[in-house]
Protein backbone atom coordinates (compact mmCIF):
# COMPACT_ATOMS: atom_id res chain seq x y z
CA UNK A 1 0.00 0.00 0.00
CA UNK A 2 1.61 3.25 -1.01
CA UNK A 3 1.22 6.21 1.51
CA UNK A 4 3.36 8.72 -0.70
CA UNK A 5 0.24 11.42 -1.10
CA UNK A 6 0.28 11.54 2.66
CA UNK A 7 4.35 11.50 3.42
CA UNK A 8 5.29 14.44 5.29
CA UNK A 9 7.98 16.38 5.27
CA UNK A 10 11.52 16.32 7.47
CA UNK A 11 12.70 18.64 9.64
CA UNK A 12 16.36 18.84 9.97
CA UNK A 13 18.08 20.91 12.45
CA UNK A 14 21.81 22.41 12.04
CA UNK A 15 23.85 23.68 15.02
CA UNK A 16 27.36 24.95 15.59
CA UNK A 17 29.20 27.59 16.97
CA UNK A 18 29.88 30.72 14.90
CA UNK A 19 31.80 29.95 11.66
CA UNK A 20 31.14 26.16 11.60
CA UNK A 21 29.54 26.54 8.47
CA UNK A 22 26.09 26.05 9.12
CA UNK A 23 24.45 28.77 6.74
CA UNK A 24 26.79 28.06 3.73
CA UNK A 25 25.83 23.93 4.16
CA UNK A 26 21.63 24.86 4.60
CA UNK A 27 21.78 26.77 1.55
CA UNK A 28 24.28 23.86 -0.05
CA UNK A 29 21.71 21.23 0.87
CA UNK A 30 18.46 23.41 -0.25
CA UNK A 31 19.69 23.84 -3.57
CA UNK A 32 20.59 20.31 -4.01
CA UNK A 33 16.67 18.77 -3.24
CA UNK A 34 15.02 21.47 -5.06
CA UNK A 35 17.58 20.49 -7.99
CA UNK A 36 16.22 17.10 -7.34
CA UNK A 37 12.62 18.40 -7.64
CA UNK A 38 11.69 18.32 -3.73
CA UNK A 39 9.46 20.63 -1.93
CA UNK A 40 12.47 22.02 0.57
CA UNK A 41 12.36 25.46 2.63
CA UNK A 42 14.81 26.93 4.22
CA UNK A 43 14.24 28.67 7.85
CA UNK A 44 16.47 30.22 10.04
CA UNK A 45 16.30 31.61 14.34
CA UNK A 46 16.30 33.97 15.22
CA UNK A 47 13.68 34.87 12.00
CA UNK A 48 14.69 38.81 12.49
CA UNK A 49 12.43 39.57 10.17
CA UNK A 50 8.75 39.28 12.77
CA UNK A 51 8.48 42.04 15.40
CA UNK A 52 10.25 39.58 18.25
CA UNK A 53 13.32 38.96 15.50
CA UNK A 54 13.50 42.45 15.28
CA UNK A 55 13.98 43.17 18.97
CA UNK A 56 16.19 40.28 19.09
CA UNK A 57 17.85 41.53 16.29
CA UNK A 58 18.50 45.28 18.29
CA UNK A 59 19.87 43.14 21.05
CA UNK A 60 22.13 41.30 18.99
CA UNK A 61 23.46 44.36 17.40
CA UNK A 62 24.02 45.82 21.29
CA UNK A 63 21.69 48.78 20.47
CA UNK A 64 19.21 47.67 23.03
CA UNK A 65 19.88 45.52 26.53
CA UNK A 66 16.91 42.69 27.78
CA UNK A 67 17.85 40.95 30.95
CA UNK A 68 18.86 37.07 30.12
CA UNK A 69 15.65 35.63 31.40
CA UNK A 70 13.60 38.31 28.85
CA UNK A 71 15.84 37.55 25.75
CA UNK A 72 15.97 33.73 26.24
CA UNK A 73 11.93 33.32 26.46
CA UNK A 74 12.18 35.95 23.53
CA UNK A 75 14.12 33.60 21.24
CA UNK A 76 11.44 30.81 22.06
CA UNK A 77 8.52 32.73 21.34
CA UNK A 78 10.43 34.01 17.73
CA UNK A 79 10.25 29.81 17.29
CA UNK A 80 7.02 29.10 18.70
CA UNK A 81 5.24 31.83 16.26
CA UNK A 82 6.89 30.00 13.38
CA UNK A 83 5.26 26.46 14.45
CA UNK A 84 2.21 27.00 12.76
CA UNK A 85 3.52 27.31 9.12
CA UNK A 86 5.99 24.84 10.00
CA UNK A 87 3.73 22.04 10.66
CA UNK A 88 1.82 23.11 7.47
CA UNK A 89 4.78 23.14 5.31
CA UNK A 90 5.98 19.39 7.24
CA UNK A 91 2.20 18.19 6.61
CA UNK A 92 2.01 19.28 2.91
CA UNK A 93 5.13 17.31 2.03
CA UNK A 94 8.04 20.07 2.71
CA UNK A 95 11.65 19.48 4.34
CA UNK A 96 12.36 22.48 6.42
CA UNK A 97 16.26 22.98 6.56
CA UNK A 98 16.77 25.04 9.66
CA UNK A 99 19.41 27.04 10.26
CA UNK A 100 19.67 26.82 14.66
CA UNK A 101 17.06 26.03 16.62
CA UNK A 102 15.93 25.72 20.56
CA UNK A 103 19.43 23.86 21.08
CA UNK A 104 21.18 27.48 20.39
CA UNK A 105 18.40 28.76 22.55
CA UNK A 106 19.68 26.62 25.52
CA UNK A 107 23.12 26.36 24.69
CA UNK A 108 23.98 30.28 24.17
CA UNK A 109 21.57 31.47 27.31
CA UNK A 110 23.12 28.46 29.38
CA UNK A 111 26.29 29.81 28.56
CA UNK A 112 25.38 32.80 30.48
CA UNK A 113 24.76 31.23 33.69
CA UNK A 114 21.70 30.11 33.28
CA UNK A 115 20.28 26.82 34.88
CA UNK A 116 19.68 24.45 31.79
CA UNK A 117 17.03 23.10 32.80
CA UNK A 118 15.28 26.18 33.01
CA UNK A 119 16.37 27.35 29.82
CA UNK A 120 14.85 24.41 28.37
CA UNK A 121 11.72 25.22 29.13
CA UNK A 122 10.08 27.89 26.71
CA UNK A 123 10.69 25.41 24.20
CA UNK A 124 8.96 22.27 25.56
CA UNK A 125 6.41 20.74 22.86
CA UNK A 126 8.15 22.51 19.64
CA UNK A 127 8.45 20.12 16.95
CA UNK A 128 11.17 17.81 16.87
CA UNK A 129 13.66 18.11 14.27
CA UNK A 130 13.64 14.25 12.55
CA UNK A 131 17.78 15.20 12.48
CA UNK A 132 20.55 17.54 14.36
CA UNK A 133 22.90 18.08 11.95
CA UNK A 134 25.90 19.19 14.36
CA UNK A 135 29.09 20.91 12.36
CA UNK A 136 31.76 19.98 15.17
CA UNK A 137 34.77 22.63 14.74
CA UNK A 138 37.14 23.82 17.32
CA UNK A 139 37.24 27.10 17.84
CA UNK A 140 40.86 28.26 16.96
CA UNK A 141 39.96 26.57 13.74
CA UNK A 142 36.79 28.61 13.40
CA UNK A 143 38.44 31.83 14.16
CA UNK A 144 41.37 31.03 11.27
CA UNK A 145 38.14 31.34 9.19
CA UNK A 146 37.86 34.85 9.67
CA UNK A 147 36.82 37.31 11.99
CA UNK A 148 33.76 37.13 14.72
CA UNK A 149 31.66 40.08 13.40
CA UNK A 150 30.63 42.77 15.85
CA UNK A 151 27.55 41.17 16.99
CA UNK A 152 26.95 39.84 20.87
CA UNK A 153 28.30 36.69 21.19
CA UNK A 154 31.05 36.65 19.24
CA UNK A 155 33.99 36.51 21.14
CA UNK A 156 36.23 33.24 21.37
CA UNK A 157 35.25 33.02 25.19
CA UNK A 158 31.82 32.85 25.45
CA UNK A 159 32.00 30.68 21.90
CA UNK A 160 34.07 28.22 23.90
CA UNK A 161 31.29 28.65 26.77
CA UNK A 162 28.57 27.63 24.00
CA UNK A 163 30.64 24.50 22.58
CA UNK A 164 31.01 23.07 26.39
CA UNK A 165 26.55 24.04 26.61
CA UNK A 166 25.83 21.99 22.90
CA UNK A 167 28.28 19.10 24.66
CA UNK A 168 25.49 18.42 27.21
CA UNK A 169 22.63 19.00 24.76
CA UNK A 170 24.00 16.21 22.51
CA UNK A 171 22.40 12.48 22.57
CA UNK A 172 23.35 10.02 20.88
CA UNK A 173 20.94 10.56 17.44
CA UNK A 174 23.11 14.20 16.53
CA UNK A 175 24.77 13.47 13.69
CA UNK A 176 28.20 14.87 14.80
CA UNK A 177 30.04 16.09 11.42
CA UNK A 178 33.62 17.27 11.07
CA UNK A 179 33.20 21.00 9.99
CA UNK A 180 37.08 21.22 8.74
CA UNK A 181 36.13 18.50 6.12
CA UNK A 182 36.28 20.57 2.38
CA UNK A 183 33.17 21.77 2.18
CA UNK A 184 32.13 19.82 -1.02
CA UNK A 185 32.82 16.48 0.92
CA UNK A 186 31.05 17.93 3.95
CA UNK A 187 27.70 18.59 1.17
CA UNK A 188 27.73 14.83 0.27
CA UNK A 189 27.82 13.50 4.02
CA UNK A 190 25.05 15.40 4.84
CA UNK A 191 22.87 15.26 1.66
CA UNK A 192 23.47 11.36 2.03
CA UNK A 193 22.25 12.15 5.50
CA UNK A 194 19.77 14.44 4.63
CA UNK A 195 18.38 11.91 2.05
CA UNK A 196 17.97 8.88 4.61
CA UNK A 197 16.53 11.24 7.38
CA UNK A 198 13.82 12.26 4.49
CA UNK A 199 12.62 9.01 3.60
CA UNK A 200 12.33 8.07 7.13
CA UNK A 201 10.26 10.66 8.01
CA UNK A 202 7.97 10.33 5.53
CA UNK A 203 5.38 8.39 7.70
CA UNK A 204 6.19 9.08 10.81
CA UNK A 205 4.74 11.44 13.31
CA UNK A 206 6.16 14.91 14.26
CA UNK A 207 7.13 14.50 17.76
CA UNK A 208 7.88 17.31 20.35
CA UNK A 209 10.81 18.80 22.34
CA UNK A 210 12.40 17.80 24.50
P1 LIG B 1 22.92 33.92 13.78
O1 LIG B 1 24.33 34.45 13.80
O2 LIG B 1 22.83 32.49 13.33
O3 LIG B 1 21.96 34.84 13.06
O4 LIG B 1 22.43 33.89 15.30
N1 LIG B 1 20.91 32.65 19.54
C1 LIG B 1 20.20 32.06 18.54
C2 LIG B 1 20.47 32.63 20.86
O5 LIG B 1 21.11 33.18 21.75
N2 LIG B 1 19.30 31.99 21.15
C3 LIG B 1 18.56 31.37 20.18
O6 LIG B 1 17.50 30.81 20.49
C4 LIG B 1 19.03 31.39 18.82
C5 LIG B 1 18.24 30.74 17.74
C6 LIG B 1 23.16 32.59 18.44
C7 LIG B 1 22.46 35.02 16.07
C8 LIG B 1 22.91 34.74 17.47
O7 LIG B 1 21.79 34.42 18.31
C9 LIG B 1 22.13 33.37 19.19
C10 LIG B 1 23.89 33.59 17.63
MG1 LIG C 1 26.11 35.24 13.86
Amino acid sequence: MSTSSLARGALIVFEGCDRSGKSTQCLMLVERLKALGKRVQHLRFPDRSTPTGQKINAYLANASEMQDDKIHQLFSENRWEAVPSMLEALKNGTTLVVDRYAFSGVAFSSAKGLDLEWCKKPDAGLPAPDAVIYLDIPIEAAMKRGDFGNERYETRAFQEKVAAQYKKLQTPSWMMMDARLPIDQLQADIFNIASKVIADAQNAPVGKLW
